[in-house]
């Protein structure tokens, strides 16, 4: 598996933590697919539309043979295979999965921007970030500094996903 990928799960709507293992069992048996680290779970405020319930977030690192985009398709479809249909554009979803970063890969694309553009202002993807990748360059600067930069009130964590109670 010759690419390394870093991708943000969060979900705010259900049992929570069932669906993180969901998403993350169900990456892990895609062909051309391994999940190499997991962050903690943090309990997170939301950030956005903040009158919905509070999320869980993690981030994992993956090692691939999937392109970017087969990566997105794949995020996509476990999305969907989990129940998720999408409504309101930043609203409540029982999961969701974003790639944040490919390689080092910069594109601009309709359905596909890389670095994801919001994950340096979003404590709920940078501080997992940082836990598992604390010395990946973003912009010249490592997702642990910009991590504490970041006001991180908001989350609370929970500790690693196989601790948490079922
Ligand atoms: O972009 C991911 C969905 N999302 C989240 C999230 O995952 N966590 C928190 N804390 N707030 C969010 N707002 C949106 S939209």
């Amino acid at each position: 598996m010759n690419n390394t990928a870093y991708l943000a799960l969060g979900g705010n709507l259900g049992d929570r933590r069932h669906y993180l293992s969901a998403a993350v069992l169900a990456l892990n048996s895609e062909a051309g697919l391994r999940v190499e680290k997991l962050s903690s779970v943090y309990e997170t405020a939301p950030v956005g539309v903040v009158d919905q319930p509070d999320f869980y977030n993690l981030v994992v690192e993956v090692a691939t043979t999937l392109s970017a985009h087969e990566l997105l398709t794949c995020c996509l479809a476990i999305e969907k295979r989990l129940g998720r249909v999408r409504a309101e554009r930043w609203g409540p979803r029982p999961i969701d999965l974003d790639v944040l970063w490919y390689d080092g890969a910069s594109l601009h694309e309709p359905n596909l921007t890389l670095p994801h553009p919001r994950m340096k202002e979003r404590a709920f993807v940078l501080v997992p970030l940082a836990e598992i990748a604390p010395t990946l360059l973003l912009e010249g600067m490592p997702a642990e500094k910009l991590a504490a930069r970041l006001d991180q009130s908001g989350l609370s964590c929970l500790g690693p996903l196989a601790s948490l109670p079922a």
